[in-house]
């Protein structure tokens, strides 16, 4: 071994050393965002898939069981992949920094926290290459379709979700201990950024859901291989009982993938508005009322199952109800920019997009909420397309806002601006087109999670691929601007955003001593 060859094979160990054992929050919130963004070109590509099997009526692409597969493995990758780390690595980030901390208060369960992820995705991923084929049951994974009649490789699911949920559950304690024991003094609980204030409430129920969800994966696992039948009427039991157990953590992991996007653009609107966040105390409150309703919500999953009506009349007055704290934060934000110095660089474009896209969604759920509507619109495409628009707004919007913004804080450089606006024009109308024309679809009878449709559907599936596709190809912009950014560009002042009112954050954080530039770009 020559001497050069040597001293690279020595820098490369010393390289990967760095990001397997570091306990620094910057670099685990990088680790936590690159594996969000593989994971998100990952369900991303399945997306396209299944947008191409569905480019017009008979098509043969791949056979109805694989279908079901992508469908399943976008959803569970979208939602465990590619949001919740995401959302995981800006609060790695940002919390230390937002309250004055050193770091995080618990540093090497955060480095557990992170390391668990890859190897649960790896083995879910590998499912789809088991005897058997992968999990096909979609991702809510209801009995007994994922009991009875479910592949073998459901097993490996099952430990996966339990990986990333013990992954998710360190990662809340680890915030909660951060932000109650680690804030600056005089960094009060009420003068905290309320991204810092969202992510302290999502991490309570991030605690309070992982573990129903580990409860209901470990009564599917008892009930296929240890003789039990928690979800089999054939022994006494009742497949409902897993669709309450599931929901119940299922309607606050919704929640869970939203509300820390309020948060973000709950410190992007009032830097790009030159203005005070319009009622701070009530977006706070507001946020609180959502995340406990969320608890008392679930079985509007459920209208259709035969409940009695007054469960019904409880659960759909409740989602309702919703609409109250929601109302308020969507009114705080446009009073936010009411009469400011508005300039729409992209973390801005993409705030005003998720305001106005996400307040459809929030109208097409009070639909949904409807009982006697709702039996029309069940297992359609409407379903799919109020999702959509929550959850791509809500959570992907909104992560895009928060990595456009504070890029040039990590990085030390500015993002092309240029490149920001073709993705964020691009984006924003590819989601328009692949999701409204599923409004109609859903109104018109077309069920969720089949291969092939009827041909009076061709139409707008042809139109809603088409933007899927669109949508996909744009963030290649997305990443290659990162990747320009990471490289050089304009360099940031500390004060990236002309430090618009001291609004961009509350704390003046020490330089991170481990940025992607070379020389210390932060003062
Ligand atoms: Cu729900």
């Amino acid at each position: 071994m020559t001497h050069a060859t040597h001293l690279e094979k020595k820098g490369i160990i010393h390289w990967m050393a760095r990001w397997i054992f570091t306990t620094n929050h910057k670099d685990i919130g990088t680790l936590y965002l690159c594996l969000s963004g593989l994971m998100f070109f990952i369900a991303g590509l399945m997306a396209m898939m299944i947008r191409a099997q569905l480019l017009k009526p008979g098509m043969h692409l791949f056979n109805p069981n694989f279908y079901n597969e992508l469908v399943t493995l976008h959803g569970l990758i979208m939602i465990f992949g590619a949001i919740m780390p995401g959302f995981v690595g800006l609060a790695n980030w940002m919390i230390p920094l937002m309250i004055g901390a050193p770091d995080m208060a618990l540093p090497r369960l955060n480095n557990l926290s992170f390391w668990l992820l890859p190897f649960a995705f790896t083995l879910m991923l590998s499912t789809l290459f088991m005897a058997g084929g992968g999990p096909n049951f979609g991702w809510s994974m209801y009995a007994p379709l994922s009991t009875t009649f479910a592949p073998p490789s459901t097993d490996f699911v099952i430990i996966s979700i339990h990986m990333m949920g013990l992954s998710s559950i360190l990662g809340g304690i680890n915030i909660i201990a951060t932000i109650l024991n680690l804030r600056a003094p005089g960094m009060t609980l009420m003068k905290m950024p309320l991204f810092v204030w969202t992510w302290l409430i999502t991490a309570f129920l991030l605690i309070i859901a992982m573990p129903v969800l580990a409860g209901a994966v470990t009564m599917m696992l008892f009930d296929r291989h240890f003789g039990t039948s928690f979800f089999n009427a054939g022994g006494g039991g009742d497949p409902v009982l897993y669709q309450h157990i599931f929901w119940f953590f299922g309607h606050p992991e919704v929640y869970i993938m939203i509300l820390p996007g309020f948060g973000i653009i709950s410190e992007v609107i009032p830097t790009f508005s030159r203005k005070k966040l319009f009622g701070y105390t009530s977006m706070v409150l507001a946020v609180g009322a959502i995340a406990f309703l969320s608890y008392i919500v679930w079985a509007h999953h459920m209208f259709t199952t035969g409940m009695g009506s007054g469960a019904q009349l409880f659960f759909m007055y409740t989602t309702m109800l919703i609409a109250v704290p929601t109302g308020i934060k969507v009114f705080n934000w446009v009073a936010t920019m009411f009469r400011g110095a508005l300039t729409f660089e992209t973390p801005m474009l993409f705030a005003i997009s998720f305001v106005i896209l996400f307040s459809i969604g929030g109208f097409s759920g009070l639909m949904l909420a409807i009982i006697p509507a709702d039996y029309q619109y069940h297992e359609t495409y409407f379903v799919v397309a109020h999702f959509h628009y929550v959850l791509v707004t809500g959570a992907l919007f909104t992560i895009m806002a928060g990595i456009y913004y504070w890029l040039p804080k990590w990085t030390g450089h500015y993002y092309n601006e240029t490149l920001g606006q073709w993705h964020f024009w691009l984006t924003v109308i590819a989601v328009n087109v692949t999701f409204f024309p599923m409004h109609f679809l859903g109104l018109a009878g077309m069920p969720r999670r089949v291969s092939d449709y009827a041909l009076q559907f061709a139409d707008f599936n042809f139109i809603a691929s088409i933007g899927a596709f669109v949508l996909g190809a744009a963030q290649i912009i997305f990443l290659v601007n990162i990747i320009l950014t990471i490289r050089g560009g304009k360099k940031a002042p500390s004060k990236v955003w002309d430090g618009a009112m001291g609004l961009e954050w509350t704390v003046e954080s020490p330089a991170p001593y481990h940025t992607f530039a070379t020389a210390p770009v932060l003062d």
